[in-house]
């Protein structure tokens, strides 16, 4: 491999081959390719960002710049030239919007606008402003002339916790206000490696990864969290935590009983997993909540509670009950997903009436 040389920030090239190799699986791309991806670093020209915050709680800043992998941290300042970022930049008031000004002069039609939060709508959007202007506004002056605009976050891919009901401030996606399309990096927070390997997709190739109807990135969000889950073998074999704390729980067993969501919800978390120690919410011993989704604070609660209904009434019989969970996708997969459960529950079930270790048929 060509020795590549250290970037600054006192990033070692070890480090940063590191990275670049972890962001390049990331993006299903063959280790042969990191070479190219790392040449596209070091030879392309710091793209100009300028980063928006709406509403929102800023843990998607905080997840990718306080990362516990400082390394990360720097190669994503290094690799993006930071023209404007309120929680970041040194300036503030005046000087801060006189920086944007300047910069949306400077690179017209050429920086990446990222936006972190969703938009208020509602009465003209006065409840979200920044220098006296309504959210609604900046996001329009800024992202229509972007060369490519890019939704961190759930708040900014969906609307998020905002948008949720009731909805006082009118609040919507970033999409919903520009007239143009935008790459939706969802999770709350979403994965730091997922923000950076689309970036680096895009400098390494020219072009944006391929995405799905909800305008994520495939490679993140093209496979389904439970058919990735360590848990996997549990819920296959009718193994559930069915309260938290129990020796089940203790056991490692699969979350589906206690509200766990991974049947419906698309990420790469099982593999991708956050931070230094490689945790997850699932890793964790909690279910997953769905939040790389669409409107999860309402279609994916109670957190708590399992999406379906099953009964296993005495004798053997099996009924199932879908609940009601919104977009038909998830309705029909909900629906899989319990008959799926209550198979697995069942053998379970018959194995301790009967006494017998082998497997009953289906
Ligand atoms: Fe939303 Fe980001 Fe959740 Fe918070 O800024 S995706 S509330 S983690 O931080 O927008
Ligand atoms: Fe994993 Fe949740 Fe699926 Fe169980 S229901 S296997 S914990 S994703
Ligand atoms: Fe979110 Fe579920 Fe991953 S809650 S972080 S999508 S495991």
């Amino acid at each position: 491999m060509a020795r590549i040389p250290p970037i600054r920030m006192g990033l070692s090239r070890r480090d940063f081959l590191k990275i670049c190799t972890i962001a390049t699986a990331t993006m299903g791309l063959p280790v042969e390719m990191v070479e190219k991806v790392a040449a596209a670093v070091e030879s392309s020209e710091r793209p100009p960002v300028v980063w928006l915050h709406f509403m929102e709680c800023t843990g998607c800043t905080e997840s990718l710049l306080r990362s516990s992998h400082p390394p990360l941290a720097r190669l994503i300042l290094e690799l993006i030239s930071l023209e404007y970022h309120e929680t970041l930049m040194a300036g503030a008031g005046e000087q801060a919007e006189e920086a944007l000004k300047e910069a949306l002069k400077k690179y017209k039609g050429r920086y990446i606008c990222v936006v972190e939060g969703a938009v208020s709508t509602k009465d003209g959007g006065i409840y979200c402003q920044i220098g006296g202007r309504p959210a609604i506004e900046i996001l329009r002056e800024v992202g229509e002339e972007a060369g490519m605009v890019i939704a961190i976050g759930t708040c900014a891919s969906f609307g998020g916790v905002q948008a949720a009901a009731p909805n006082p401030t009118g609040a919507v996606k970033v999409s919903q206000v520009l007239s143009r399309p935008v790459i939706n990096i969802p999770g709350c927070p979403p994965n730091p490696y997922n923000f950076l390997s689309t970036v680096l997709y895009i400098l390494t190739f020219g072009h944006p990864p391929e995405l799905d109807d909800l305008s994520r990135p495939k490679f993140a969000y093209g496979r389904r969290i439970h058919d990735q889950c360590p848990r996997r073998p549990h819920f296959d074999e009718g193994r559930f935590v069915e309260s938290f704390g129990d020796p089940a729980h203790q056991q490692g067993y699969c979350l589906y009983k206690v509200g766990c969501k991974g049947p419906v919800t698309y990420s790469n978390c099982p593999v991708q997993r956050f931070c230094d120690v490689g945790t997850w919410p699932i890793g964790s011993g909690h279910p997953c909540i769905g939040c790389t989704e669409p409107s999860f604070w309402d279609r994916m609660s109670p957190f708590y509670e399992h999406l379906p209904k099953i009964y296993i009434p005495a004798g053997g019989g099996i009924r199932v009950e879908a609940e009601k969970v919104g977009r038909v996708a998830v309705g029909a997969a909900a629906a899989v997903v319990a008959a799926h459960a209550t198979i697995g529950a069942a053998k379970k079930v018959l194995k301790s009436i009967s006494g017998k270790e082998k497997d009953q048929e289906e």
